[in-house]
């Protein structure tokens, strides 16, 4: 029943995994037994990631890449092949927000979200389904959200992003499930990253942030996810165990999507 979790002799790629939920599901795969490869933006969040992974032990590989250069990723893709063989297992995790009302939120805003959010797993997931189908199947996940199912103040752009690649993930699943290639998605609830950092600092006063407290209510477990939590499903995902889960989007929301919420 174990091996049905096991990754040993895959190549898993996760997109902006230098910190955050992306680190935590790399750190998830490797210890599966996969050899995983990530990618970022920023050398300086490259470096101290390397150092992080290292620490504890495990063997991942860092680019620097921009998941919206399409001809960059497809050279990414060329060049982890020629190195650890092709990739079996994308993780299209990177991923960012603004947090701007839409009005004031200029087309330009709008589009590099869209770009990075929805776009980028596009262009990820089209350098890699080749080999997957040469190689008779493979894995696709893509880090939806609740903003896949759920609208807010101020994340137009996210939730059009996110509603768009929960959309892809049931695509994907639709037309490449013939060669045995499952994409699913996975969807968090909300994690304690730098990207919600914003909506948990204290206040002058030392109390919470109003965001903070409103996510608690809504949330059956009363707290905010780590990303830890991802870390399970992710490998579930990844693995022989869900060889028949396709164009899933599971939310791992500690009940936020089932949960009206405390009463004020
Ligand atoms: P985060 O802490 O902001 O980390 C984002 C990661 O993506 C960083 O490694 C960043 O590195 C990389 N990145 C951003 N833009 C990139 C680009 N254009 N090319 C390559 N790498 C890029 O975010 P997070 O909270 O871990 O979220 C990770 C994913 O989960 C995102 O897709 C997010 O939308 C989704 N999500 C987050 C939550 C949450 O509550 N935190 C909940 C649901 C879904 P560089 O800046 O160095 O590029
Ligand atoms: C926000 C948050 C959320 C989380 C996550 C929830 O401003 O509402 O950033 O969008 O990042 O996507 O699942």
């Amino acid at each position: 029943m174990v091996d049905m979790f096991s990754l040993k002799g895959k190549t898993a790629w996760v997109t902006g995994a230098a910190y955050g939920i992306g680190f935590a599901m790399a750190e998830a795969l490797a210890n599966a037994g996969a050899k995983v490869v990530f990618n970022c933006r920023s050398k300086e969040h490259l470096d101290t990631a390397m150092k992080e992974y290292r620490r504890k032990g495990i063997d991942a590989t860092g680019y620097i890449c921009d998941v919206t250069d399409e001809t960059a990723v497809k050279k990414l893709v060329s060049d982890i092949k020629e190195t650890y063989g092709p990739i079996q297992i994308l993780i299209n995790n990177a991923g960012i927000i603004k947090r701007i009302p839409m009005i004031e939120m200029k087309t330009e805003e709008f589009k590099e979200v869209v770009d990075i959010d929805l776009v980028a797993p596009f262009i990820a997931s089209k350098a890699v389904l080749p080999d997957m189908i040469r190689l008779g199947g493979g894995k696709i996940i893509n880090v939806c959200s609740m903003m896949s199912e759920l609208g807010r103040e101020t994340v137009s752009a996210y939730a059009a992003a996110k509603g768009g690649l929960k959309m892809l993930t049931k695509n994907i699943a639709s037309e490449y499930g013939k060669y045995n290639i499952q994409c699913n998605g996975i969807g968090p609830g909300y994690i304690a990253t730098p990207q919600t950092a914003p909506l948990r600092e204290l206040q002058e006063d030392g109390s919470k942030h109003p965001f903070d407290s409103f996510i608690c209510a809504k949330t059956p477990q009363e707290r905010w996810g780590t990303p830890e939590d991802l870390m399970g499903p992710v490998v579930f995902l990844a693995s022989p165990a869900s060889d028949f889960v396709n164009g899933h989007i599971l939310y791992v929301d500690g009940g936020i999507l089932a949960y009206i919420g405390k009463q004020p």
